[in-house]
């Protein structure tokens, strides 16, 4: 089969992530980079060959993609999943899917109404260190408990200023991704409880959210999350876990050391993830990430599979989201509606 032929709309910060990622992916090839910006467009195209545009509509009418890649803000996502859909377009599309779940609701209907496979960007899921953790779940029997925590004081609003500005602040943003993991691990979720806190002097939305969750298999997860955590060495970009079943314990610790108790032994692997020949050694994690979850993303195209990651399974972990918001006004447990 040939190479589907792929477009990305949105060549900013994160953009170049996938960008990068692009170039070593097997069965696509990228023919068009499209940026409000010229200055973006033209770099983005100036990185991978592929034609710049400055308009979308032009983008699919000249380059008529196979898919399409959305890595712009949230706002503008609802818009340009209706424009690619009504061009035939599969697409990949960056978290959070919408700011709310209602604008997640109407992109599924979007993609479904025109016919086309629509897959959310959610990463997290694709690090290879969490993989590598799952694999390793057999070994503790039934889990009963877990905690699961991004805890980092990195600058998270030096590289996107408008993080400072929204209501709907780390869980959003970040508790997105924490929240599908859980759902990785341990399964769908019966209810959740969360509070949140503001940490960060000069952002308007929570900085830090605490969660309890309960799966449905009767396991319970804490969900931890803070931009405003004062530590040094700070473990960013990594997620923390620990997950304790009948027959013993699994710790995914700092610098990618995952233990594995039972009564009477420990064993220590080194599971650091490899790193793309792209990527800056501070982000090697979320960027090796980035190359696991669009190759997903053509394996599935080209097999027909489901994705990990569809719209539709995404829309349980944004009702998680919707819970979380919804559980810290209340001071109530809530019940996911997806
Ligand atoms: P950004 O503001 O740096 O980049 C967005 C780009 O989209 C801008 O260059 C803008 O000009 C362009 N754009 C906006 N509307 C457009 C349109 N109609 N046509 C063409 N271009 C358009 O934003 P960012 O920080 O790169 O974030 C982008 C997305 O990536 C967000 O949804 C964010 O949550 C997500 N993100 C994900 C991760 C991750 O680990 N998965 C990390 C960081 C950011
Ligand atoms: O996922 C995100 O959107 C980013 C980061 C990985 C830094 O948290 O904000």
């Amino acid at each position: 089969m040939s190479a589907l032929r792929g477009a990305v709309i949105g060549c900013g910060f994160f953009a170049q992530n996938h960008l990068k990622a692009w170039g070593d992916i097997a069965g696509a090839e990228l023919v068009a980079v499209c940026d409000l910006d010229p200055a973006k467009a033209a770099a983005a195209a100036a990185l991978t060959g592929a034609e710049a545009f400055t308009d979308v509509d032009a983008m699919l009418a000249a380059a008529r993609p196979d898919f399409v890649d959305i890595a712009t803000t949230m706002e503008t996502h609802e818009p340009l999943v209706a424009k690619a859909a009504a061009a035939g377009a599969d697409i990949i599309c960056q978290k959070p899917f919408a700011p709310d779940i209602a604008g997640v609701r109407r992109i599924l209907q979007t993609a479904e109404a025109a016919g086309i496979r629509l897959m959310v960007h959610e990463n997290f899921r694709f690090q290879s260190p969490l993989i590598e953790l799952r694999r390793a779940m057999p070994a503790i029997g039934e889990p009963f408990f877990a905690h699961i925590a991004w805890r980092t004081g990195y600058d998270v609003v030096a590289g996107q200023p408008y993080l400072a500005k929204v209501e709907r602040f780390i869980l959003l943003d970040l508790g997105i991704h924490v929240l599908d993991v859980a759902r990785f691990l341990l399964g769908d979720v019966a209810d959740l409880y969360a509070r949140t806190q503001r940490t960060m002097p000069g952002a308007r939305g929570e900085a830090q959210a605490t969660m309890t969750l309960r799966h449905r298999s009767g396991a319970v997860c804490a969900v931890t999350c803070t931009y405003t955590n004062r530590i040094d060495p700070d473990p960013f970009p990594q997620t923390l876990a620990e997950i304790e079943g009948r027959d013993g314990t699994l710790r995914l610790e700092r610098d990618y050391r995952l233990e594995l108790h039972r009564p009477g032994s420990l064993e220590v692997r080194d599971i650091r993830p490899g790193v793309p020949s792209w990527a800056d050694p501070q982000w090697a994690l979320a960027q090796g990430s980035v190359l696991n979850t669009q190759q997903h993303f053509v394996d599935c195209l080209k097999s027909g599979a489901e994705f990990q990651t569809s719209g539709r399974d995404n829309l349980k972990t944004f009702a998680l989201v919707e819970a979380a918001y919804a559980s810290a006004a209340s001071g109530q447990p809530v019940v996911p509606e997806a």
